[in-house]
């Protein structure tokens, strides 16, 4: 055995060339080590297009290795012997490889991250877990950044100071210290909803090859009982084409991003929004790159201002704000509840079948593409589920089964703290709830639903408009103490008693109908 022979593992959603467990490696000695697992594919019942990218994604990357020379250890899912979990798999590697030092980077995952220190007592080898330099901002910095001068944690923090923090660090978008254009953010312009004469450009497609095509199988076959459609699919799945398409979306979407970022339009899944997230969590493409990408863009008079300080913000700011929210208040945090949320999540979040068409329309397009886009998340399904009261335990499971880019550290902050307002407004300054009106100004969503969104009360009325005036009358005690939402409880407390009255009742008939009965595990997913 060469003396400093080094097992290097990585992980699903580590398939970058730059990862620090991959410093150093020498094609000469060391093996890379890759292992699809059970345990990974079912600690919650993946999408299934999600497991299929993953899966196709794990391979091609570990063929790339290949060619460049290293030894690649990859361990199928339908491998002979595949003992199902990370920690038995990689004992059972360095049995195989008789190595006595493990690497690998630090999970994105608490759980995991919580195994892989276990594994250095079991092993009896010596495991180095590396810092994940894809973060813009390391765990200290976030920590440093999000620490009072007295050393005490703040109640709250607002992703805007972060954001401009990160705008100083990276000089994206910077000019001479100060942000390009005179103002930190754009977004007001970014609010419009979407003309008709607006078209959304056709994307590229990715045809699956065949070790694309033997993924689909395998997952057709083992996770047949998981949510979602594997056909059609055309994610990109190597790093070659993963460039391709963002420079496909810098050069045509990226122009229309900031203009109709919050639009929705029926029939149209992606209209402006890059779809990156998928490729940027799992590592083929790095953060950095988008954002120089973009900027570029916008110095080079291609896109403008709005749209490239608004993706740049959403990276910079908002994922990386996320990040240090996850680590920062877990393990506590995935438990938060402080609206006291509890019914079950209804069964059409599985089925699509419900009569609210925006919510049919964002759930059916989740279930063909495993995704939708942000105002589908926050302002339809996140909203409902807040403005019902929905338990935040149930909305986070559903929530990283269904997203093709849902790890823990990204999904839990956005639906406890964004979507929920379940961590009393850490995340959020005040609660993203909105009633019907919401919508249909910035879809056309309505024109085609059973309900109707001018109707207030009784069996036709969207029932986005009663259970907003519901949710804040049953949430006073907290929602009372939030200077932001100051205006809108002096107006519930104006609501005449038989309106009160009206929503009370409108919202009890809803809780009791067919709407929200829980999935019924016969019907088919
Ligand atoms: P674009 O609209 O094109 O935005 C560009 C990029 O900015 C995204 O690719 C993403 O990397 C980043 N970004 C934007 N907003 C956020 C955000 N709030 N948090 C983190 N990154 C952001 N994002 C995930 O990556 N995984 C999740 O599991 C996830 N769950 C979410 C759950 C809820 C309830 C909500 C409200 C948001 C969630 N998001 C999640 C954030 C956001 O909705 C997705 O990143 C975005 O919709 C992905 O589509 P896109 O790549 O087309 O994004
Ligand atoms: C999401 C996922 C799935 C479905 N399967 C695997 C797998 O079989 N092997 C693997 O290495 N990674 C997988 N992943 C991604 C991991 O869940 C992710 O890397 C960790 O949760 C990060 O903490
Ligand atoms: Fe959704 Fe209400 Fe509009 Fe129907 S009327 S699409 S339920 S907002």
């Amino acid at each position: 055995m060469p003396e400093k022979r080094v097992l290097r593992f990585v992980l699903g959603d580590q398939l970058s060339r730059g990862i620090s467990s991959l410093d150093n490696a020498r094609p000469d000695t060391d093996v890379i080590f890759m292992a699809e697992v059970m345990e990974e594919a079912t600690n919650v019942k993946h999408h299934k297009k999600k497991i299929a990218f993953l899966f196709s994604a794990m391979r091609h990357f570990a063929e790339d290795l290949r060619d460049e020379g290293f030894t690649v250890d990859y361990l199928r899912l339908d491998a002979k012997s595949n003992p199902g979990d990370f920690g038995s798999a990689l004992a059972e590697a360095v049995e195989r490889h008789g190595v006595n030092r493990v690497v690998m980077t630090e999970p994105s995952e608490m759980r995991v991250l919580e195994a892989a220190e276990s594994w250095r007592e079991e092993l009896a080898v010596n495991l180095d877990i590396l810092a994940d330099r894809r973060s813009l901002a390391s765990h200290e910095d976030f920590v440093s950044w999000a620490t009072t001068d007295s050393g005490a944690q703040p109640k709250s923090l607002r992703m805007e100071y972060f954001y401009r923090e990160m705008r100083r660090r990276t000089g994206y978008l910077m000019t001479d210290g100060e942000p390009e254009g005179g103002q930190w953010n754009y977004d007001t312009d970014n609010r419009k909803s979407l003309p008709d004469s607006i078209k959304a450009p056709s994307r590229p497609r990715f045809e699956p090859d065949s070790m694309t095509r033997e993924v689909m199988r395998l997952v057709a076959d083992r996770f047949d009982a998981h949510f979602g459609d594997i056909e059609p699919f055309d994610y990109p799945v190597t790093r070659k084409d993963a460039e391709a398409y963002l420079d496909w979306f810098v050069a045509e979407a990226l122009p229309g991003f900031g203009d109709w970022q919050d639009a929705m339009k029926q029939g149209e899944p992606l209209l402006f929004h890059s779809h990156l997230s998928t490729l940027i969590n799992c590592g083929l493409l790095d953060p950095r790159e988008c954002c120089k990408k973009a900027e570029k863009a916008y110095r080079d008079d291609k896109a403008p201002l709005n749209s490239v300080e608004g993706f740049i913000r959403q990276i910079i700011g908002w994922r990386e704000f996320i990040r240090g929210v996850y680590w920062l208040k877990m393990p506590d945090y995935a438990k938060s509840n402080v609206l006291d949320a509890t019914r079950p999540l209804p069964g059409f979040f599985w089925t699509g079948k419900t009569k609210m068409n925006c919510l049919a329309q964002a759930i059916s397009e989740t279930r063909s593409n495993a995704y939708a886009h942000h105002i589908q998340r926050l302002m339809v399904i996140g909203n409902f589920c807040l403005i019902a009261g929905i338990d935040p335990r149930e909305v986070q499971e559903w929530f990283l089964i269904v997203y093709s880019d849902a790890y823990e550290w990204v999904e839990m902050p956005n639906v406890v703290g964004m979507a929920l307002f379940a961590d009393g407004g850490f995340v959020a300054s005040k609660p993203y709830a909105a009633s019907g009106a919401y919508i249909n100004k910035m879809s056309d969503y309505c024109s085609s639903c059973r309900f109707d969104v001018k109707q207030k009360s009784g069996e036709k009325a969207c029932p986005f408009n009663y259970l907003y005036w519901n949710f804040l009358s049953e949430n006073q005690k907290v929602l009372k103490t939030n200077h932001r939402m100051g205006l809108i409880m002096g107006s519930l407390r104006k609501l005449k008693q038989n309106r009160l009255d009206e929503v009370r009742s409108d919202s009890e008939r809803f809780f009791a109908s067919g709407e929200m009965q829980a999935w019924d595990q016969t019907e088919d997913l």
